[in-house]
């Protein structure tokens, strides 16, 4: 298979033409999974951004074999996936199901917690864009405090992010990491790593969105960067229960330079009507999390 300088496999499983938005974050991490995850894997995914991009039955700009599922039921789905594949002797085949932060924070935790408990052999991912986006930006349990939403539209979020990662942490699962298409590599090398890993594997990813979190298309890029470089959205893996930072987020904790947080805030429309106190809350939130994962690093 062709490679680049990076050792990124130079075959794209996403043809041009997709409906996703201009600058949509969700593409270009979605590009880099399927490319580590490369031919043999199926994905099931919920309506959902993703399900958009899919398109619609027969067509679709994605090369990798797809099933579409209901809300609650993606984890349920690669369950059964996983179950028919072993009955053919197909442990080639890798299963990914994935989701919105709607479809896993909210309405697929259910599915997903059962099937984690069983050890079920696939990858699990959350494309979180902190918000029901496909449907129109409503508030879900991952939209941070001071965030505006079509469902939250005048006093703003008032409670912080659920600490989903912790939750699946708290499965014992095989491998669980965080990635961001700001940092293409990091994420292509955590799929490429999950995919030869047995058992449960989940992976986060954060998620920049133009129209959702209300700022330009070009900057994208340079979202996800802040929102790693502000410690809001830092990159670890955890494996056997040990912590690890990773990329930037390393460099990042070996060095001590965490930007505030008011520089990632002040950039997106949804913080608009963020008050003084949300602002020190959010600081406080940040810089506990940052805190804590830099004593599991030093363990
Ligand atoms: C049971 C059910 N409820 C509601 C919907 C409508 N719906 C379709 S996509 C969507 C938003 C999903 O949000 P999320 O999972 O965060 O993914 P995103 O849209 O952000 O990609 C909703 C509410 C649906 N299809 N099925
Ligand atoms: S709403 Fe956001 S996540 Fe959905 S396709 Fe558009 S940019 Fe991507």
């Amino acid at each position: 298979m062709p490679e680049n300088l990076f050792k990124i496999n130079a075959k794209e499983y996403i043809l041009p033409g997709t409906r996703a938005c201009q600058g949509c974050g969700l593409s270009l991490a979605y590009r880099y999974a399927l490319k580590a995850l490369r031919e043999n894997t199926i994905v099931t995914l919920p309506a959902s951004c993703l399900c958009v991009l899919h398109g619609i039955y027969p067509s679709t700009p994605v090369m990798i074999p797809c099933l579409n599922n209901s809300f609650a039921s993606t984890a349920a789905s690669a369950s059964g996936l996983v179950a028919g594949l072993q009955a053919m002797n197909r442990s080639d085949i890798t299963v990914m199901a994935i989701a919105g932060d709607g479809g896993t924070f909210d309405m697929g935790i259910q599915a997903l917690s059962g099937a984690a408990e069983r050890g079920t052999d696939f990858i699990y991912v959350c494309y979180d864009n902190e918000g029901y986006m496909n449907t129109g930006t409503q508030r879900s349990s991952a939209t941070p405090l001071g965030a505006l939403t079509t469902t939250t539209p005048i006093a703003t979020k008032q409670q912080h992010k659920k600490d989903f990662i912790k939750i699946m942490e708290a499965h014992d699962i095989a491998y669980l990491a965080t990635a961001s298409p700001s940092y293409p590599i990091d994420l292509y090398d955590k799929f490429v790593k999950a995919k030869k890993i047995r058992g449960t594997r989940y992976i986060h990813l954060y998620i920049p969105c133009p129209p959702g979190w209300a700022y330009p298309p070009k900057d994208t890029v340079k979202m996800g960067r802040l929102a790693v470089e502000t410690g809001i959205a830092p990159l670890f893996e955890i494996e056997n229960g040990r912590f690890r930072f990773t990329g930037r987020s390393k460099s990042m904790a070996e060095r001590g330079n965490r930007l505030p947080v008011i520089n990632y805030l002040e950039k997106q429309g949804r913080f608009r009507r963020m008050n003084i106190e949300q602002l020190h809350q959010t600081q406080r939130w940040v810089d506990g999390k940052w805190q804590e994962y830099l004593r599991r690093a030093q363990e």
